[in-house]
């Protein structure tokens, strides 16, 4: 039995004033007692004591007032608790338009359309409210029974072997005190033999990520297989309850000792009053009269959680849980739109490596200077930078392009070169036919490694990284040496020399 506030408070403040009379004659007592003996002690023993008494009153008021912080902090918490999730849903609201934003720069319109649908989606579940719970295991941990024990009828075929709920299937339910509707879906098990298990599998997992709550069911403790999805989904965020289900098969000793291994396993992530027991449709046992009994499910540890979970949290997961999906939406399309800047710039690149080695071979140089192929390299930079969105002035491109001419050359780049294609075309070409055709294919060459190099750059938002222009030129040095891209590049120049 809980006592009423009220009762608390008239207790403390009598208790306050019986003690504050208390020490007040105590110390009216000290005082008179002191004067009779010692009339010149009297006054500085009062003085020290009040001195004393203030020092312990400014004390607590001190103390108090870091603890009313704590506690301040705690209850504005507990208060603001609605608040937090208006400020999240509106996180969420302007990063699903940013990501609207983002998809219209997706070019292929088919791939386009599949994220705005999805982009719609994400906003219509927001809209409708409802919070979503996931069942999810291996299979045959129990799902569809604890799902069936949940809704109180039969909602799903409950079997033996693995496997045997397929799809996803999805109930409403209404609970008490809660305004929103529950929607709990019932999901394959993982963790299945076969093509169609993996199949199956990847639907789960995907059900299992658009879950604001997860309810994870292991009949045992967890094995790894279990565990790595497991972490994976709290990883990114996702609200997971741990269902031990099945506990009628195990002594009640072996059943504490497992519940504490899981305990312990998912202690980082999932609160050990979150990991339940359950038993949610036990096997019937026979009786000492002989007769079989099947005993109810015992679900009910679980009803309380998921009840206290989602009147408590229920508003927050929802807001989070659109969050995380904008947020993988929005990462999905960063990566589309990354890699069609880079098949746009390499088109790029490309045209402009056989510009370069068309120039040099119609005005061949007495030696390879990179350095005067710059204004080309200058146009290739600002289409480039155009690609990812970036106004370079020609000035500008022509310095980027004058100091990475400098850094090719200062790193014996354009010598390595000259060696490296020397060798592969002469394998190729007679020494005769490739003639002052090497200069031009050296410059096409370190062109391509320029403009490698500049989309890097403008791929990290206009920075060279820690290691700086020469790190990265390096870097697309070697990976240009790479034989498949080295001989497709002997075999383009050997087409471009002959024709
Ligand atoms: N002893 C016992 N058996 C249970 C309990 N819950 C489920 N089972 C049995 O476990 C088997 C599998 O149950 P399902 O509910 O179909 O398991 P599932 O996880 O949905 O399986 P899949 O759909 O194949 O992934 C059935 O034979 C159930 O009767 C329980 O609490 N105790
Ligand atoms: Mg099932």
């Amino acid at each position: 039995m809980r006592f009423p506030r009220s009762w608390m408070i008239a207790i403390t403040v009598v208790s306050i004033a019986i003690l504050s009379l208390w020490l007040i004659n105590s110390i009216y007592a000290l005082y008179v007692q002191v004067s009779w003996t010692t009339p010149w002690l009297a006054t500085p023993i009062l003085i020290a004591i009040l001195l004393l008494m203030a020092i312990a009153i400014a004390a607590i008021i001190y103390y108090g007032g870091i603890f009313q912080g704590w506690w301040g902090k705690s209850s504005t918490k507990s208060q603001k608790l609605p608040e937090v999730p208006v400020e999240r849903s509106a996180a969420a609201s302007v990063n699903l338009q940013a990501i609207n934003l983002q998809l219209q720069q997706i070019q292929d319109e088919v791939t386009r359309q599949a994220l705005i649908d999805k982009s719609r989606e994400i906003a219509e579940n927001f809209a409708r409210g409802q919070i979503r719970v996931v069942v999810f295991g291996t299979g045959s941990a129990g799902k569809t029974s604890l799902i069936n024990a949940i809704i109180g009828r039969i909602v799903g075929e409950v079997g033996a072997a693995m496997g045997t709920t397929t799809r996803g299937e999805t109930y409403t339910l209404e609970l008490k005190g809660l305004d929103r509707q529950i929607l709990l879906t019932d999901t394959p098990g993982i963790l299945e033999a076969g093509s169609a298990g993996t199949q199956r599998e990847a639907i789960a997992r995907e059900l299992a990520t658009a879950a604001d709550l997860l309810l994870f069911v292991v009949d045992n403790d967890l094995r790894s297989s279990e565990y790595i999805p497991l972490m994976e989904l709290a990883e990114i965020g996702k609200r997971s309850l741990l269902i031990f289900n099945k506990t009628d098969l195990y002594p009640p000793i072996d059943r504490s000792k497992i519940v504490k291994q899981l305990q312990s396993r998912v202690q980082s992530k999932i609160e050990a009053q979150d990991v339940i027991e359950i038993a949610a449709n036990p096997q019937p046992v026979r009786l000492e009269s002989g007769e079989m009994f099947t005993p109810d499910p015992d679900i009910l540890p679980l009803l309380r959680r998921l009840a206290a979970v989602l009147r408590a949290e229920g508003e927050d997961l929802i807001a989070d849980n659109i969050l995380l999906q904008s947020q993988r939406l929005g990462a999905e399309a960063r990566e589309l739109i990354d890699a069609q800047r880079l098949c746009q710039s390499e088109r790029i690149v490309n045209r402009f490596q056989w510009i370069s080695a068309g120039v040099v071979t119609v005005t061949p140089l007495p030696v390879v200077d990179f350095l005067a192929t710059a204004a080309i390299n200058t146009q290739m930079i600002i289409e480039i930078g155009k690609i990812y969105g970036c106004d370079l002035n020609k000035d500008t491109a022509q310095e980027l392009a004058l100091s990475l001419g400098k850094t090719l050359t200062s790193l014996g780049i354009v010598k390595g070169t000259i060696q490296l294609l020397s060798t592969a075309l002469t394998v190729n070409v007679a020494t005769y036919a490739l003639g002052k055709g090497i200069q031009g294919i050296t410059t096409a060459y370190l062109t391509r490694i320029a403009g490698r190099s500049f989309i890097e750059y403008f791929r990290q938002n206009q920075t060279w990284g820690d290691g700086g222009m020469t790190e990265v030129v390096q870097q697309q040095f070697q990976l240009s040496r790479k034989d498949e891209f080295l001989k497709l590049f002997v075999q383009q120049a050997i087409e471009k020399i002959s024709s």
